[in-house]
């Protein structure tokens, strides 16, 4: 099972990074850095999007029905002339219309028919399927060779992170599908699938393992796995009753195929979080460390400040305060030498955890209900001990990220009663 890496804690430092920020005087660098922290923000509050794209009848809204678990795709010959149809998270079901440059539209429900006599540029329709939190699907138009349709796909894979080209396993792979991904971003080829459909129908299941060999040799650099797929019996085998005929499930391909569609999905997420955290442990979190955290007031206060330092209230919030200047303290080290030797890292890291940890113990430092942050230092002093065993880049990452984590504890409930601000929801 892949695990889809959560991404609560870092939104949560880009946006106390926003505000503690949004009052300080303009400069450049500011401007570029809270426009990369509300863009980092963006994309990891937002569900990574798989674009499912391929010729007319290939079987594109086939397979993401069957993704969603839901029949809300029109599928097969039809009247009804689809834009891109999005399916993404909602609480309850609605079906919203989009134009590029006009505002959009939402109806409850799912109504498809209605949405598309409003004749929009995209369509979305949310459902509360809680996988669609992580993953929302773009089932695009259908491409033919070589017309508008042709360019029409090439535009919207622009507003994909991931994508499934689907190929009718009859006549797979075909020269103008070729010539069509050829010409998408080749970062979006590395994130992409090739799904070989109908792989139920006798004569491609009886040619397939041809067909396979012959589309491996073209994969490298055009796509990340080919997965051959009879969407159908996929589709049938996880509504049997009274549970899912998994052998089935797995022989069609249709457990590749979904574990595939995650580990891309997850692969592309990791990548943001990658970057994300770059950025925060780099710059972010450092100019933070100069600041004063969540204070309520410092959003309305205009008044012009000399300087980054001089422009926030002083903390009241000692321990928090200590604990940002030793954090402070490793990452001048990390400064200063030009190479780290990283159990040294680790081992700082523990030390000023336990002595936290420690200091934590009596309990006159931080608000009451806090009481579980004590625990959550020792923790922290084990897994550092720990992390040191370990060996490669990880474990440095690990310890950034427990060291920002424990930030978070302390900024939340670090101050004594007597001097804690008034709680504003953050
Ligand atoms: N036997 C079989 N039929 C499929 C498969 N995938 C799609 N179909 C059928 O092929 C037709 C076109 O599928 P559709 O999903 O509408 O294709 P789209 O135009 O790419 O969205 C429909 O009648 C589907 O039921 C498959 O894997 N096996
Ligand atoms: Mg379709």
């Amino acid at each position: 099972m892949i695990e889809f890496p959560g991404t609560e804690q870092e939104v949560r430092q880009l946006e106390r990074f926003l505000s503690a920020t949004e009052a300080l005087p303009a400069s450049p660098e500011l401007d570029d850095m809270r426009a990369r922290a509300s863009a980092h923000a963006e994309r990891l509050s937002t569900a990574v999007s798989i674009g499912f794209a391929g010729e007319f009848g290939a079987g594109k809204s086939s397979l993401a029905n069957m993704l969603a678990g839901a029949d809300i795709l029109p599928t097969g010959p039809q009247h009804l002339k689809l834009p891109l149809v999005i399916v993404t998270y909602a609480d309850t079901p609605e079906t919203t219309v989009g134009w590029w440059a006009k505002e959009p539209k939402t109806y409850s429900g799912i109504a498809l028919e209605k949405a598309a006599a409003d004749n929009p540029d995209f369509i979305s329709v949310g459902l509360n399927t809680p996988a669609l939190r992580e993953i929302s699907l773009f089932d695009l138009p259908g491409s033919g060779a070589l017309d508008d349709s042709y360019k029409q796909t090439l535009d919207l894979l622009k507003y994909v992170d991931c994508a499934i080209w689907c190929t009718n396993g009859t006549n797979a792979w075909r020269e103008t599908e070729r010539h069509l991904w050829a010409q998408v971003p080749e970062t979006l080829r590395d994130n992409s699938l090739l799904a070989v459909t109908h792989t139920d129908l006798p004569p491609v299941r009886d040619a397939l393992d041809r067909v396979l060999a012959r589309l491996e040799k073209q994969r490298p650099g055009m796509f990340n796995a080919i997965v051959p797929i009879g969407t159908p019996v996929a589709v049938r085998a996880m509504a049997q009753e009274p549970e899912p005929d998994f052998a089935l499930w797995e022989s069609c391909g249709g457990q590749v195929l979904a574990e595939k569609v995650l580990e891309i999905a997850a692969r592309r997420r990791r990548s943001d979080l990658e970057a994300a955290r770059k950025d925060l442990t780099e710059e972010f979190l450092p100019l933070l460390a100069t600041l004063t955290p969540d204070q309520p007031d410092a959003a309305d206060d205009r008044t012009v400040q000399p300087s980054l330092e001089a422009a926030l209230p002083p903390l009241n919030n000692p321990i928090l305060e200590d604990w940002l200047a030793a954090i402070a303290s490793i990452y001048q080290d990390l400064r200063d030498s030009a190479d780290i030797d990283p159990a040294a890292f680790l081992e700082s890291c523990r030390e000023i955890v336990e002595d936290f940890a420690e200091r934590l113990e009596d309990g006159s430092e931080i608000d009451p209900e806090a009481d579980w942050i004590p625990a959550e230092f020792e923790k922290a002093t084990d897994l550092l001990l720990l992390l040191q065993f370990e060996s490669g880049d990880a474990p440095l990452k690990d310890a950034v990220n427990i060291l920002v984590q424990l930030s978070d504890n302390l900024a939340w409930a670090g101050s004594s009663v007597a001097t804690a601000p008034p709680r504003t929801g953050t």
